[in-house]
Order: C-alpha cells, then structure tokens, then sequence
C-alpha cells in the first residue's frame, strides 16, 4: 500500500520528460485549433466535459449530442465534469473557455503534484468490496478528502453475493461498515447479481456522483447494471491475487434514467493526501474534531503524550483504535513526503 513517492532526482527527471513531451503535444495542439479556426467552426456554445484524454476532451452540448475536441492554450487541467464554452466543428471541436467550478475532486500523481480527477461533483461513492479485500486505510483517506472537500462521501459495498460463501469476511467487514455507520456515514450495499440497485439509484438522482475506490470492486460493472447504454469497459480479477487488473483508463460521465449523472473514474492503488497539513487530516477524522484543542499540550500527536483527549477517547472506546492507527499512518507518509 505505502508506496512512497518517488526521490526528488527520479521526479524530476520524469517531469523533465514529461513536461517535453505536454509541449510537444500542446505545439500540435495549438496547430490542430488554428486549422480548426481557420475552417468553419460553429457559433459558441455552452457544453459537459464527459471524458478527458490528453490533450483533448469529449464535450456533450445535451446529453447524447456530443464532439471531441482541442483546446484553446491554457485549458490542459479540463476534466470530466467540467462546464465549458465551445465550438463545433467538422469532425473535431475547440473548447474555448472553461467556466468556474463548484467542487473538483483532486489527487497528488506519484510526482506529488495535485492533478484534478473530476469537476463539479455534489457525491463522492466511494466503493469496495470483499474482494479485491477493502483497505480501511484507503477508505478513510477518500473519507478525508471528501471532508476537506465538504463534498458528502458515501461508503459502497458492492459484490455481496459473495459475502455468503465468506462467512469470516463477511463478519469483519459487518463490523468494519457498523463503524462508518456509527460515525454517520451512508453505507449503501449492492451487488450486480442481484440487490441494492434501487437504493443507489434513489442515492444518486439529481445529482453528480463519482465512483471512487479500487480497481476491480466493480465500479464500471455498477455503471452498466444501472444503465446498460453505458457500456463500460469490465475486466475480471487476476487470478492469483484476486486485485483488480485496472480497467478503466479514463473517468467517464453518464447520465442516469434516475435523473442524477455519474461518474466512472480509474481504480487507483493508493491515494496519497501529501498535499494536506496535519490540521487538515485531523478535521477530516469526524471523531477527532470535537477533541481538538481538547489535548493537555497544544501541539500533542496524539502518540503517548500525557493529558492526551484522543488516547482518553480510544481508551474509553469512544474512539475507534482502527481509526487512530488510520489517522497515524496518515500523519506518518506526510511527514515521509
Ligand atoms: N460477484 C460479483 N462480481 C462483480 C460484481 N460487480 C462486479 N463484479 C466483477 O468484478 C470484476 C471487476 O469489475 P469492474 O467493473 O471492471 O471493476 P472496476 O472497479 O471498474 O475496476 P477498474 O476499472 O480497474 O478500476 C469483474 O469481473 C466483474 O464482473 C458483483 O456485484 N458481484
Ligand atoms: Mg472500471
Ligand atoms: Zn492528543
């Protein structure tokens, strides 16, 4: 899991090639919009970024009706989710400008540099399953993010029909989501086969959602389970490790009978939160936050310090250990970074 970033000589190094190459590609860039411009080209229009490749974007201008496009210099950070003005074209489109969003959902790229995943989102599911086995650790690094984001996350067990051959697993993971429960998240269960389906449509309708989470827990599955149009990409487990084999390449967003959109994002390996301060991660642990301020020494860590509120509340059972060793493990890769 702990996956360290890279030394600051390979980053560079790496960024060196990959800044040459986003040159390269923004130089043909700015030649494929010139002849684009040159040509005819549609009056402006108001559009949804759906899918983001590159250097280029699909922009739908209502749902179904939808181009490929350039974009005009300086647009490169547009992802799904993304409000934009553009121009249609023949064959191609140009994006023209991009207008301000309510949220963006971000992560650090393994330079430690935060790169945006999806725009404009009001949910964030985030989803998990028996197998490819949850990592709590995981789960309260999105449940951070989406607190400092103060975006609504929601807890998604998917794949509960094999909850029954795995008696073990599924009692620990009972307890694990009794928890989440407990501290007032929304944990929605589903599988594909055969339940949960109305409650995630009733959780998702007039809204943008986004799935988050491992790759393999099935996310792109629950897309088409809930809108077979979709027609998202699926890949089995590997066989020998039982981990997802990263199916989804791009985050993609759909639009759902239910009146809500949603969007399909990549499975990730790990989220890193280097980007947040101590302050931050400690607001993103619900639990904590009424204990803030609460510890004997102002700057305390919470590790074994005396007069501490946080190991009181852990001791007394008002605070989960699982949590606290989360919390740690949090605080530890910031300072590893
Ligand atoms: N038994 C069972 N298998 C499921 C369920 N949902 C998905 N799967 C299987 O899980 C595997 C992974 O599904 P995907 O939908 O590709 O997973 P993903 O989360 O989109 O993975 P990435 O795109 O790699 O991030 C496939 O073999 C699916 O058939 C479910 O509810 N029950
Ligand atoms: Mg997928
Ligand atoms: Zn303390």
């Amino acid at each position: 899991m702990s996956k360290r970033k890279l030394s600051q000589q390979q980053a560079w190094r790496i960024e060196k090639i990959q800044r040459e190459r986003a040159r390269r590609a923004a130089r043909r860039d700015v030649g494929a919009v010139e002849a684009l411009e040159g040509g005819e080209l549609g009056p402006e229009q108001d559009g949804l970024v759906v899918a983001h490749y590159g250097t280029q974007v699909t922009v739908e201008s209502e749902p179904g009706i939808a181009q490929r496009c350039h974009l005009r210099a300086n647009l490169e950070g547009l992802v799904t989710g993304d409000r934009v003005v553009w121009c249609e074209g023949d064959g191609m489109g140009v994006v023209v400008a991009q207008r301000e969003r309510h949220s963006v959902l971000s992560r650090p790229d393994p330079y430690g540099k935060l790169k945006p995943v999806a725009a404009n989102i009001d949910q964030i599911l985030v989803v998990v399953a028996p197998f490819p086995e949850p990592h709590a650790n995981l789960i309260d690094r999105y449940l951070v993010a989406a607190e400092a984001m103060g975006i609504e996350p929601v807890i998604l067990l998917n794949k509960t029909d094999l909850l029954a051959a795995n008696p073990g697993l599924d009692a620990s993971l009972e307890r694990l989501f009794g928890m989440y429960t407990t501290l007032g998240y929304r944990v929605i269960r589903t599988s594909i086969k055969n339940s949960g389906l109305e409650d995630l449509q009733l959780a998702l309708r007039a809204r943008t959602s986004v799935f988050v989470g491992q790759s393999g827990v099935g996310k792109s599955s629950l897309v088409n389970a809930l809108l077979p149009a979709a027609d998202m990409r699926v890949g089995a487990l590997s066989e020998n490790t039982q981990k997802g084999t990263h199916t989804t390449t791009t985050a993609r967003l759909v639009h759902l009978e239910c009146g809500g959109s949603l969007i399909d994002s990549p499975g990730i390996r790990e989220f890193g939160l280097w980007h947040m301060n101590r302050e931050q991660v400690e607001r993103g642990f619900r639990e904590l936050r009424p204990l803030l301020g609460a510890c004997k020494f102002r700057d305390c860590r919470h590790e074994r310090e005396p007069g501490c509120a946080v190991l009181a509340a852990v001791e007394s059972g008002a605070i989960g250990a699982g949590r606290l060793d989360s919390y740690r493990r949090i605080i530890a890769s910031l300072e590893e970074a």
